[in-house]
């Protein structure tokens, strides 16, 4: 079937590796390789397919929380990680990156650790999926997902695998409370128990909070990895 999907798809190839690719847990497939039909333009996973006890990536992550890498290729984007629990995710209604999303700056590497949000607590053996969504200057929206298992004894990356590259930053938008009078630099970490759905946090917007920067050794070659013109 030549799919007007397949087309399109076919169309975009050459800017694929403009796109961003999940590097940890390990994305459901590759969908930067060219000759596949999948694209990251397609809602809500590229169009790969969840993973099954026979086939695909399925990643032991932590019961609490664990590390997620991504190589982003683009000067900046808005990043959004959500969460869906189940062996075929339909619904990725936990958001990781809460209560919104970062403000990303930089291409290269970014490694965070992820907690997950305050009263999920998956059982040892639990599915899910992770989807990593980013937007940019166009508006359009960039898809990958990862399946995860959950695992009482898995464990974050290491420091040494989990690096970001001092040149990429991000500042997480943060919806403002009614109440708040100071500039920014409040200590709740997003993990407020508010779930950013009453009526009263949509008018009041969101805010910057914090630059969180991490600063790091070695970033030998990563020029190369700053290739301008991959805008789109
Ligand atoms: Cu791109």
């Amino acid at each position: 079937m030549v799919s007007a999907t397949l087309l399109f798809a076919a169309a975009i190839a050459p800017l694929a590796s403009a796109h961003f690719a999940l590097e940890y847990p390990a994305w459901r497939a590759d969908t930067l390789e060219s000759g596949t039909n999948y694209s990251q333009w397609q809602y809500p996973c590229a169009g790969v397919p969840a993973s099954t006890s026979t086939s695909g990536n399925r990643t032991d992550w932590p019961l609490k929380g664990g590390s997620l890498k991504v190589d982003l290729h683009h000067p900046w984007e808005y990043v959004f990680v959500n969460l869906g629990l189940g062996s075929n995710v339909t619904n990725f209604n936990y958001t990781l990156t809460g209560p919104t999303f970062w403000n990303v700056t930089g291409a290269g590497t970014l490694c965070v650790d992820l907690p997950l949000p305050e009263g999920l607590n998956p059982s040892d053996g639990q599915e899910g999926s992770i989807q990593v969504v980013t937007v940019g200057e166009s508006g359009s929206a960039l898809y990958n997902c990862a399946d995860i298992t959950f695992r009482a004894n898995a464990t974050a990356l290491s420091k040494d695998e989990c690096k970001t590259d001092e040149k990429v930053s991000f500042v997480q938008i943060k919806e403002q409370s009614d109440n708040s009078t100071d500039g920014g630099n409040s200590t709740d970490g997003g993990n407020s128990t508010d779930g950013g759905d009453s009526a009263d946090d949509k008018k009041s917007g969101a805010s910057f909070v914090g630059l969180n920067t991490v600063a790091l050794t070695a970033v030998v070659g990563m020029a190369l990895s700053f290739v301008t013109g991959m805008v789109l």
